[in-house]
């Protein structure tokens, strides 16, 4: 038997557990009002992870059925059954609906065994573990009889609870440190007119209940609403809609510092969910979706849902074709990267630089250099992510470059981060003449040293400023990978990402002494003029007509923007 809780600060609320660790949930629920409101946060969502219920069963990959949930002498059996006749869990049109039925079921976890009443709980642990940003999810009850007590709540994912990993990382009873619960949305038929919002943990300075009334009383449960917690280190809100119910200070408390998973239930009867209504005999919850976002600066969204951009997937800036959103540049302006046919296969086309004087060089996502470029959102794996790209020098600077970087900006220079290519993960010293070397940077790392790394626009390697003149080399392969799995539904940008096409024919690189390259179609003429190491050999009609895309909208926007060309 658990020890009784000790007081928690500003809850009335008390619980105590089993010996089978089970958790009574026994509640007195005070307001608390006048706890100071923060400011709100301005920055918009960015979808990481959404269950919009789309297909004929529950999604195991997202949930587990937590079928060892016996708490607080409640009367249902949680089952895993999506199939059955008598399923507790019905996805379909769109949505879960987690059914509590009144039935005779042998119940093989419960205590006794045999139960009046199947139901559903799934829980995301080890599968969808958030550590802040948006938790949201659309829901709405069908039966308002007394006895149900549906939730959609958070508990901290080193509780002892299914699914047990078996290996002692989740070993922490509730609410310890490590097993802290946030309640998002809790509803009892009972008392039907309001919901409830909650934590419950043991560190000092993280408060505990608030009762929310529905304007509509208890007929507003059975309509559609958004229910949502916004919360970060210092604090936590909570949402009906676009309606902000509660603010929570958590700048004091010691938990709600580690990822949480999400659960969904609906418990009947017992100490919590009260006397059970004759005339109750499915109590229903239905969810359309839940979905969880981090904050990102890119765009404006208020909710998290189907409508709000998505995760970063992998963004190929180069690999075999210049993209015309991520154009490559000279900042001076003084040359025209150039997309060439390296003499390694295993390249193929990529594009070189070339350093004359002061520059800086790279690809940007910038207007009027690319058209239709957006910020690069990495809000969301900035833990996970790694700048990548291969770099070969062709020619070495005339008076020998102190330092070769890697730059990455976000819009209009607001954000910054400069690294030396010798601080790449591979350690490579320096580029090395007529070889190929692969650099990977954390993104991480540049974040720390004050990236924006939700809006990237500018990745730029060069000599450093002054110092390369006379240089000349190749890039390939410039990319950010997620170093997550990607998701499918999204926007897919990996289409840069064809292999390493080589062009039979066309001969090798670094060697020709050609200095223009002509090419026509319907009569115009554009004139690619390098002014160090020109080395265009093309055979293939694909790649130049590529090239000359690109040039045809490098004149075009050289010309627009002759005034305007943008010193870093
Ligand atoms: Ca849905
Ligand atoms: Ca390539």
């Amino acid at each position: 038997m658990k020890a009784k809780l000790p007081t928690i600060a500003s809850s009335l609320r008390l619980r105590a557990q089993t010996a089978k660790h089970t958790i009574v949930r026994n509640f007195l629920i005070i307001i608390i009002s006048s706890i100071f409101p923060l400011q709100a946060s301005t920055a918009g969502w960015t979808q990481q992870w959404i269950d919009s219920f789309d297909g004929n069963a529950v999604d195991w990959n997202n949930w587990t059925a937590q079928t060892q949930a016996d708490y607080n002498n409640e009367v249902q059996c949680y089952t895993a059954d999506d199939f059955s006749v008598d399923k507790n869990y019905d996805v379909s049109g769109g949505t879960l609906t987690i059914i509590a039925r009144r039935q005779f079921i042998d119940c093989p976890h419960a205590p006794l065994g045999d139960r009046t009443w199947s139901s559903g709980r799934l829980n995301s642990k080890d599968k969808r573990e958030f550590l802040y940003g948006r938790l949201e999810s659309r829901i709405r009850v069908l039966d308002t009889e007394g006895g149900s007590w549906p939730a959609f709540w958070m508990l901290e994912n080193q509780i002892f609870e299914q699914p047990i990993k078996g290996d002692g990382s989740d070993n922490v009873n509730w609410p310890n440190p490590g097993a802290g619960e946030i309640d998002v949305w809790e509803w009892f038929s009972n008392n039907g007119g309001s919901y409830i919002t909650n934590f419950f943990n043991r560190s000092p300075g993280c408060s505990s209940g608030n009762v929310v009334t529905y304007t509509y009383n208890a007929n507003d449960v059975t309509d559609w609403h958004d229910y949502a917690i916004e919360w970060d280190a210092d604090v936590a809100r909570f949402y009906i809609d676009d309606t902000l119910v509660r603010t929570q200070n958590l700048s004091s408390c010691g938990q709600y510092e580690e990822p949480m998973f999400v659960l969904l239930n609906v418990a009947i009867g017992g100490s919590l969910g009260g006397k059970i209504d004759s005339g109750l005999s499915l109590a229903r919850m239905e969810i359309d979706y839940v979905a969880h976002c981090t904050a990102t600066s890119s765009n404006s969204a208020t909710r998290c849902n189907q409508s709000t951009p998505g995760a970063a997937q992998n963004l190929f800036i180069f690999a075999d074709f210049e993209r015309t959103d991520w154009a490559a540049w000279d900042s001076s302006g003084g040359t025209i990267p150039m997309q060439v046919v390296d003499s390694d296969m295993t390249y193929g086309e990529v594009m070189e630089f070339d350093i004359v004087g002061s520059t800086v060089v790279g690809f940007t996502s910038r207007a009027p250099f690319a058209s239709g470029g957006v910020p690069y959102d990495a809000s969301g794996v900035v833990n996970t992510a790694t700048l990548e790209f291969d770099l070969k020098m062709t020619a070495l600077p005339t008076t020998g470059a102190t330092d070769w970087r890697l730059k990455v900006e976000s819009p209009a220079a607001a954000t910054e981060a400069v690294v030396s290519l010798t601080s790449s993960l591979e350690g490579h010293l320096a580029p090395e003449l007529d070889t190929w070397q692969h650099y990977s940077f954390n993104l991480a790392d540049l974040a720390t040293l004050g990236l924006d790394a939700s809006a990237i626009d500018l990745v730029l390697v060069f000599p450093e400023f002054g110092t390369g003149d006379g240089a000349a080399f190749r890039l390939d392969n410039v990319k950010i990978l997620t170093n997550v799995a990607q998701n499918p539904a999204t926007t897919d940008n990996t289409a840069n990402d064809t292999g390493n096409a080589f062009v039979p024919g066309s001969g090798g690189g670094g060697g020709s002494p050609g200095l223009l390259l002509f090419m026509t179609l319907g009569g115009l003429i554009i004139a690619r003029r390098a002014r160090r190491r020109p080395c265009i050999q093309q055979s293939n009609i694909l790649p130049g007509l590529r090239i000359l895309r690109g040039s045809i909208m490098r004149l075009v926007l050289r010309i627009s923007s002759i005034s305007a060309l943008l010193r870093v």
